[in-house]
C-alpha cells in the first residue's frame, strides 16, 4: 500500500537498491524545528533578506547589524531541537554502508540529531573567525557580551564562520560533496529551494552521473523538472515514512529465500 505522502513502493524499492546514498539538505529541513527558511515571507528579518546581510560588504559597512542578525538566529537555534526529519536522516545513515550527508545549513541540528559527519557547505553558526588572523573561535549558546566581537589576540573583528555570497565554499567540503554526488547511486534533496550555487548544482551532477534523484519539499523547486521525482510534503512527515519503508523493504529482501 502506497503512503499518502507519495512514497510509493516502486520508489522505495529503487532507493533500497542504492549502495551509495547522498542526502543534501537546506533550510526547509530545520523549519519544523521553528527555524525560518531564507526565502519567502518568513525569510525576512527586520525587512532585510539573506542577500542583504550574508555578504562581506554588509559586514564591512555595518558589522553590528550583521552580528545582531546572527545573534537572533543563534539564540533561536539554541532554543530549538532537532525534528523528525533530522532524526530520520540520522537513522538512514545507520542503515547505509556508504552514506554522505551534505548540508547547506549552519545550525548544527543534524549533528545534534546523531548524524556523525555532516559536510557543512556553508559553515557553522557556532563558530567565529578572526578577520585578520583567520583563527577560529567557538561561540557560546548565550548572548555575546560584545557586539561586534573582537579577537582576543589581535583586536580585529571576528566574523561568523559561514559562507557569504561571493565567497568560495570550503574547498575540502565542496570537493568531497562533488565527488560523492558524481559517484552515488541515489540522492535525496531535502528542503532546499536549489537557488544558491554551487550547492544547487550537486543534484544535477548526481543526475548526470546516472543517480536516481528524489526531492522532498513542500513545493516544486528550480530543479524539480530536472530530477526523477519530487515528494511534496513536510520533511518531518515524509522522511520518517520513507526511511521506515526503506528499512522494511531491506529487511524483506534479506529474509527472502536465496535461489541458486
Ligand atoms: C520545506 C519545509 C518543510 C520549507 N519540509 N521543505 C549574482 C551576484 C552575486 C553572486 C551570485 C550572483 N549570481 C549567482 C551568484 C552566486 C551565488 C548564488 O548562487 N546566488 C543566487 C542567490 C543567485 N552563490 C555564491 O555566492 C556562493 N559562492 C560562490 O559562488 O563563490 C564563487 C567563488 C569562487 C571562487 C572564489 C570566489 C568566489 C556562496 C553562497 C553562500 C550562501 N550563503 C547563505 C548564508 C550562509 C550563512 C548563513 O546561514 O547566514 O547560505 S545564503 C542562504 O541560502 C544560506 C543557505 O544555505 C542558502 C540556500 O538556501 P536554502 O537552504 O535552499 O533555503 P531557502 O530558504 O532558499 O529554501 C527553503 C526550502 O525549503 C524551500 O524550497 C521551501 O519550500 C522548503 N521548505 N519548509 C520540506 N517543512
Amino acid at each position: 500500500m502506497d503512503s499518502p505522502s507519495g512514497v510509493t513502493q516502486e520508489l522505495v524499492e529503487r532507493l533500497s537498491r542504492a549502495d551509495r546514498l547522498v542526502v543534501l539538505t537546506g533550510a526547509g529541513v530545520s523549519s519544523e524545528s521553528g527555524i525560518p527558511t531564507f526565502r519567502g515571507r518568513n525569510g525576512l528579518w527586520e525587512n532585510y533578506g539573506a542577500e542583504d546581510l550574508a555578504t562581506w560588504e554588509a559586514f564591512q559597512s555595518d558589522p553590528e547589524l550583521v552580528w545582531r542578525w546572527y545573534e537572533y538566529r543563534r539564540q533561536m537555534i539554541a532554543d530549538a531541537t532537532p525534528n523528525p526529519a533530522h532524526t530520520a536522516i540520522a537513522d538512514l545513515e545507520k542503515s547505509c554502508d556508504d552514506f554522505m550527508l551534505v548540508t547547506q545549513n549552519v545550525d548544527g541540528l543534524h549533528a545534534r540529531a546523531g548524524s556523525t559527519n555532516p559536510i557543512e557547505l556553508h559553515g557553522n553558526i557556532w563558530r567565529g573567525r578572526c578577520t585578520k588572523e583567520q583563527t577560529l573561535v567557538d561561540l557560546p549558546d548565550t548572548p555575546l557580551s560584545e557586539l561586534p566581537p573582537r579577537c582576543k589576540s589581535c583586536g580585529a573583528l571576528i566574523r561568523p564562520d559561514v559562507v557569504w555570497f561571493g565567497e568560495p565554499l570550503p574547498p575540502e567540503a565542496y570537493d568531497a560533496s562533488y565527488d560523492a554526488a558524481s559517484d552515488c547511486d541515489a540522492m535525496l534533496v531535502v528542503g532546499t529551494s536549489a537557488l544558491v550555487r554551487p550547492a544547487s548544482s550537486l543534484p544535477l551532477v548526481a543526475k548526470h552521473s546516472g543517480a536516481f534523484v528524489v526531492e522532498v519539499n513542500t513545493e516544486y523547486t528550480a530543479i524539480s523538472v530536472l530530477i526523477d521525482t519530487t515528494l511534496i510534503g513536510r520533511a518531518g512527515e515524509v522522511l520518517p515514512s520513507l526511511v521506515s519503508a526503506l528499512a522494511e523493504t531491506r529487511a524483506a529482501v534479506q529474509t527472502e529465500p536465496q535461489t541458486t
